[in-house]
């Protein structure tokens, strides 16, 4: 098979974290006196925290400098922190575990690429950190997706050609990353809201090895 490698996107791919930015993002929005809805949250998946800030404050028309922007970002994490704190493996989306297991059998090599800088407080939290053989998060990364840097890093550290890897992401953002490093892509969810990944999937309960297998000869 063309498929070496596969990287995999934290928030939305392998755990529903997008649940707990909200709510905490939700706080910062009522605090500045403005309504953030669900349909708005779409807007961040994928995006860094101080991108998150930026679409969050031109939503409700805010103009602040940034210092004061840096106090909010570091607000809403401390509220995102106090959720994640309580995350247990119960959390992790059905079919991952299975799914990760198998590729490691079949001798795929497997990374994390995620734009969150609490990347790896969440893998050791719902206990997969062991799992990948690289990681690459928020902390190691300086150009948010589209720009390809975080999956070519995963590539490179695993030391398997870009053409040869396989990222699985929901996020347009991280499938514009994926197809700007020449990366193969799955996207997760749903077909209208994700363009240009090679299939969409809604999650990993029907994925394996021999579908893969088939869709990538
Ligand atoms: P943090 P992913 C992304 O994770 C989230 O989708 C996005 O909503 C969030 O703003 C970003 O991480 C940064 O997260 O504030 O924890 O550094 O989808 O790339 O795994
Ligand atoms: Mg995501």
């Amino acid at each position: 098979m063309k498929i070496k490698a596969c990287l995999f996107d934290l928030d939305g791919v392998v755990v529903d974290t997008a649940r707990y930015h909200y709510i905490a993002w939700n706080k910062i929005a009522e605090e500045l006196g403005f309504h953030f809805s669900e349909q708005d949250n779409e807007r961040l998946k994928g995006v860094s925290r101080m991108e998150s800030l930026d679409i969050l404050l031109d939503l409700g028309g805010i103009n602040i400098d940034s210092a004061q922007k840096t106090e909010l970002a570091e607000k809403k994490n401390n509220l995102y922190v106090s959720y994640i704190t309580q995350m247990t493996p119960d959390e992790i989306l059905p079919g991952v575990i299975r799914f990760l297991d198998e590729l490691h059998k079949n001798n795929l090599l497997i990374a994390l690429g995620s734009a969150s800088k609490n990347a790896m407080f969440i893998l050791d939290k719902i206990g997969l950190a062991q799992k990948f053989d690289a990681v690459i998060d928020g902390t190691k990364v300086f150009r948010a997706k589209p720009d390809p840097e975080v999956f070519l890093k995963g590539a490179s550290e695993l030391g398997v050609s870009p053409v040869n890897c396989l990222v699985f992401e929901d996020a347009q953002a991280g499938i514009d990353a994926a197809r700007n490093g020449g990366m193969s892509v799955i996207g997760i969810g749903k077909g209208e809201n994700l363009k240009n990944a090679d299939f969409v999937i809604p999650g990993f309960a029907n994925m394996n090895i021999d579908q893969l297998r088939s869709w990538y000869l």
